[in-house]
């Protein structure tokens, strides 16, 4: 394959953590190690992070302040080797699948966006089923893509308009 095209899919991954791990430190640490993760991987492309926010639990509220991020990636991957990748990196983080539903978590990867495609599938969702409604995720992204339009046309900045934007707030 020609080098110059392998990077040639355009990705939107979601960053979250609540939780310390003992060794990969405080959830705003761990996601500063995920960036760095994926800086790193030999099919990926850091293209665009967003800044960090401290952002109040969706779900149960007796769990600690979430830091949320997003980034936005190039990747020679296809959407599930993308996800086997991220999965592998929440593992590396001790992120066990099936603990309390909506519960604290040291990190959750979420691919949100894979080019303009639409799929649903038990393993994959795309675009992420709940993104439209999350201002954890909607507002990292218009820091970082203001222009974004999803596959189903609607643009970022109109889904902004109907979100509730408390309980958010820019740390770094
Ligand atoms: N709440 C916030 N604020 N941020 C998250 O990343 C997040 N992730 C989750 C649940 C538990 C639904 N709540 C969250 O998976």
């Amino acid at each position: 394959m020609n080098a110059c095209n392998k990077f040639n899919n355009i990705a939107y991954i979601g960053l979250g953590s609540n939780l310390s791990h003992a060794t990969l430190g405080n959830p705003i640490e761990q996601i500063i190690a995920v960036f760095k993760t994926l800086a790193q991987d030999a099919d990926i492309k850091l293209l665009a992070q967003s800044s960090l926010y401290q952002t109040k639990p969706l779900g149960p509220q007796d769990q600690p302040d979430f830091v949320n991020a997003v980034c936005k990636v190039s990747s020679s991957l296809l959407p599930l080797q993308l996800l086997d990748r991220l999965q592998s990196i929440e593992q590396q983080h001790e992120r066990k699948r099936k603990t309390i539903r909506w519960g604290p978590r040291t990190l959750d990867l979420d691919l949100l966006l894979y080019n303009n495609e639409r799929c649903q599938s038990d393993k994959l969702t795309l675009p992420h089923a709940q993104m439209h409604t999350r201002n954890f995720v909607l507002i990292p992204l218009y820091e970082i893509s203001p222009d974004l339009q999803l596959p189903d046309g609607k643009h970022l900045q109109d889904l902004l308009k109907s979100i509730d934007k408390q309980g958010i707030k820019k740390l770094c």
